[in-house]
């Protein structure tokens, strides 16, 4: 079904017309620097603007779940930031300490952030989706020092695991009334650490094939990269109304929810509630959203709700829409067009990448499918890792490893505690992104798979690893195998093959025994939506899941190599 590409307009024609590309210089000369030297993403981000003709703007226009509405604006944001800053410093928080927030999409969250970043704490928002086991390793893994989050988030999660987090020095619930007090009680005035550009500013975890999730380390010279990116790939323009529907707990939700639309001092539309078709048109139109980055997952159940929806309401104020985090299929670009009169654009990154590598961007045709090209300043290839090095595939349409030349600003610098992991996603000077893809004649590169065994389930990186810990601590499983399995809707679902421990029989109830186990474990967004019993899951030689082959049958696929499987029963 070869369509041709969708041509852009031509600027003369546009209302407004697209940013012009911008190398990384330039983007470095528009941020402002701390004063007396030093960069630090919250100064750039709030604090500048809050001093500046921006003060009284809206930086955060927040709609509650329940209806209610509050509008923050630079000077407020830079004000409450301020007031957790000296909070945490309070409590003896500075350069080397983790502050973890887990609040939910409500505004506290985003001064909780700005005020760790502003003590020159690392922070890592985490997913309110999550259970408490993916919280507590979290929190273990980046050796927490501070936790912020809400009465009720830490009541159904946190205090089922309260105990088992040693370094976790103190937990401050932003609508409790002793911290609400304390938080009262601060000054709204700070003194930003003095960062530098190498400074740990994020630490994100992602999830990997093996063992538990990684730390992804990242610093405050990113922000050049969102800057840069805010530009030209969300094409942000001084007077737009920007909303990213990303949870900050994932790395969309950060760099692009938070950090990019305030450097750029537009305002950004934040919303408390889940997936709503009806809600979320009625968001576009009521908050004149004019550029809006969402994922394919939500994408597709908007199509599902039917495109009349989309066309009861109209979106004068829309002007650009961008889409990340999975394959967005060809019918989605052109879903667009049809719904709002303009594509989908599809970009590329990932969350070691800090920032969007690969997208659509404003100025350029469309090719349905397509994640786009490099942006400026990326250089991007398609590679072979052997014996004998890397090598590049220069040919048009080959399959290979997608790889990016190391040293863009927003490179994650480590993963933590675990330099061996993170020196082996390097070769050559490249970076090995463990996604497979391939290039066409025109230097538009197109999605093929993942390179390893983690799940992409609508929009969130999942690790096989973690899914397959938690069943295990059911009391009748003796093994667990993980997989996507793909769904019209998620993209991937997760699914879970089981081995049962002697002396258990399979039965309905069995099943949701440990259905219900994994979901208090890990919580609804990370659980398996499907498990199935299995004799005797496919196992290496050296006792390894064979979860490629799990997914081979699964899928009815042929079953590859299996010279490493160890002859089993089955
Ligand atoms: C930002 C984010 C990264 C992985 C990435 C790839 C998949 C992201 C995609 C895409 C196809 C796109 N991915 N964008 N696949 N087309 N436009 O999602 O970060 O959670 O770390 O996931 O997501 O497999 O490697 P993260």
């Amino acid at each position: 079904m070869d369509r041709p590409p969708i041509i852009a307009k031509t600027p003369a024609l546009l209302r407004v017309p697209p940013n012009a590309p911008l190398s990384f210089e330039e983007s470095r000369r528009a941020l402002a620097g701390l004063p007396g030297g030093g960069l630090n993403i919250a100064h750039e981000a709030v604090d500048r603007h809050a001093a500046g003709p921006r003060a009284t703007r809206v930086a955060i226009r927040w709609r509650g779940a329940q209806g209610a509405r509050r509008d923050v604006t630079y000077r407020e944001l830079g004000a409450l930031s301020n007031r957790f800053a000296n909070v945490y410093r309070s409590l003896g928080v500075g350069k080397g300490d983790v502050v973890f927030v887990l609040c939910g999409r409500i505004p506290e969250l985003y001064a909780a952030v700005l005020g760790g970043l502003k003590c020159g704490a690392a922070v890592s928002p985490l997913f309110a989706a999550f259970g408490p086991e993916p919280l507590k390793t979290r929190i273990n893994l980046g050796h927490g020092k501070v936790l912020v989050t809400t009465e009720a988030l830490y009541e159904r999660k946190v205090s089922k695991v309260a105990g088992e987090m040693p370094t976790l020095a103190h937990v401050l619930k932003v609508d409790a009334a002793a911290d609400r007090a304390k938080l009262d009680a601060a000054s709204d005035r700070f003194a930003i650490e003095r960062t530098t550009a190498d400074d740990v500013s994020f630490l994100h975890f992602t999830s990997g094939t093996t063992g538990m999730p990684k730390g992804a380390q990242h610093v405050h010279g990113a922000a050049v990269m969102h800057y840069a990116t805010g530009k030209v790939a969300l094409d942000l323009h001084d007077e737009d109304v920007f909303w990213c529907t990303a949870d900050p707990g994932w790395i969309t939700g950060t760099s692009y929810g938070i950090v990019a639309p305030l450097l750029h001092g537009v305002t950004s539309v934040v919303d408390e509630a889940e997936f709503d078709a009806e809600r979320w048109y009625g968001i576009l139109e009521a908050e004149q959203v004019s550029v809006w980055y969402t994922a394919p997952t939500a994408i597709r159940m908007l199509m599902k709700a039917g495109v009349e929806l989309a066309k009861r309401r109209t979106y004068p104020a829309l002007r650009f829409i961008a889409s990340v985090g999975e394959p967005l299929n060809p019918e989605a670009v052109w879903w667009g067009m049809d719904a709002f009169g303009m594509p989908i654009h599809d970009n590329w990154w990932q969350t070691e990448t800090g920032g969007i590598m690969i997208a659509n961007t404003a100025a350029m045709d469309v090719k349905p499918g397509s994640m786009g090209k490099p942006l400026p300043g990326i250089e991007a290839a398609i590679a072979r890792r052997g014996e004998h090095g890397v090598r590049l595939i220069e040919h048009a349409e080959q399959q290979g490893e997608l790889v990016l030349q190391a040293g863009w600003p927003s490179m994650f610098r480590g993963y933590l505690d675990q330099e061996e992991r993170y020196r082996k996603c390097f070769a050559d000077g490249w970076y090995f992104t463990g996604d497979l893809a391939k290039r066409d004649a025109d230097g538009y590169y197109w999605f093929v798979g993942r390179a390893d065994d983690v799940i992409k389930s609508a929009g969130h990186l999942i690790g096989p690893f973690e899914v397959e810990s938690a069943l295990m601590e059911h009391p009748a499983v003796a093994q667990a195998g993980v997989i996507g399995k793909p769904d019209p809707t998620l993209g991937e679902m997760v699914k879970a093959f089981v081995e049962l421990k002697p002396g258990n029989e399979w039965s309905e109830e069995l099943r949701l025994s440990i259905l219900g186990h994994a979901r208090k474990r890990l919580g609804a967004a990370v659980a398996p939506k499907e498990i199935a019993v299995s004799k005797a899951l496919p196992r290496t030689r050296s006792g390894k899941i064979m979860r490629r082959l799990l997914k081979a049958r699964e899928l009815g696929l042929p079953e590859g190599d299996t010279s490493t499987l160890e002859e089993s029963g089955e």
